[in-house]
């Protein structure tokens, strides 16, 4: 029986994945990289960075670490600019009647993110308090697509991996609930996703009886 559900946050609970684009974009454009929508779908769930070698790497640039350090504080900075102005409407659709329903069939609801900044956006989301654990970037020694984050959540909980449900918007996220021998859930296009055991295109459509009857398969 499944016992825990555990959570990306960009992408997942809110639409921080595209702020996160859109400040990579603006930041590769700068370095004249070619970088578009494919090439994000790659940095999803990506440490920041990770994200960053990434960019110069597909551009072939080659750089001394503290021009790499100086742009990778320039994006957050942009990213940061970009989530000021989140509230509670941000948060998206269907995920406050998921919560409730997961908290009264008692489910424990848990938190991976590969954010940094992931307390801020809690926050401002006003769903800090919902969350029986979370983990971020700060928690983790390896990032996703290691199963670390996932494993530590559960270890957290006290549940077994094979009592959660990992959902998840990114491929390297995906491989991470995979990889913890998880119930994985992706969010986007399955075409994508291909890797979860169910897809939804927006987590307003996870029906929590439908995902623990199949998980319990
Ligand atoms: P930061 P998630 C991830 O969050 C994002 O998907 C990824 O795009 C980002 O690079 C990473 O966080 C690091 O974020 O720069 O704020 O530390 O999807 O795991 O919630
Ligand atoms: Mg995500």
């Amino acid at each position: 029986t499944i016992r825990a559900f555990i959570f990306d946050l960009d992408g997942v609970l809110t639409d921080t994945a595209e702020y996160h684009f859109l400040a990579w974009k603006a930041l590769a454009d700068q370095l004249g990289v070619d970088f578009d929508k494919t090439d994000n779908e790659q940095l999803k769930g990506v440490d920041r960075m990770g994200s960053l070698q990434f960019i110069l790497q597909k551009g072939g640039l080659r750089l001394p670490e503290k021009q790499i350090l100086a742009l990778a504080e320039q994006k957050n900075h942009h990213y940061q600019q970009l989530i000021a102005g989140m509230s509670e409407a941000d948060l998206f659709e269907g995920v406050t009647e998921l919560f409730n329903a997961l908290k009264d069939r008692n489910i424990a609801i848990g938190l991976a993110s590969a954010s940094k900044n992931a307390a801020m956006v809690l926050e401002r989301l006003g769903i800090t308090d919902a969350f029986d654990y979370v983990a971020d970037a700060s928690k983790v020694k390896q990032g996703k697509p290691h199963p670390e984050i996932f494993l530590t959540v559960a270890d957290a909980l006290n549940i077994p991996p094979a009592q959660c449900v990992g959902v998840e918007d990114s491929l390297a996220g995906l491989q991470a609930i995979v990889d913890a021998r998880m119930y994985s859930v992706g969010i986007g296009d399955a075409r994508v996703l291909h890797q979860a055991d169910v897809v939804y295109a927006h987590i307003g459509e996870l029906e929590p009886g439908k995902v623990l009857g199949n998980a319990a398969d």
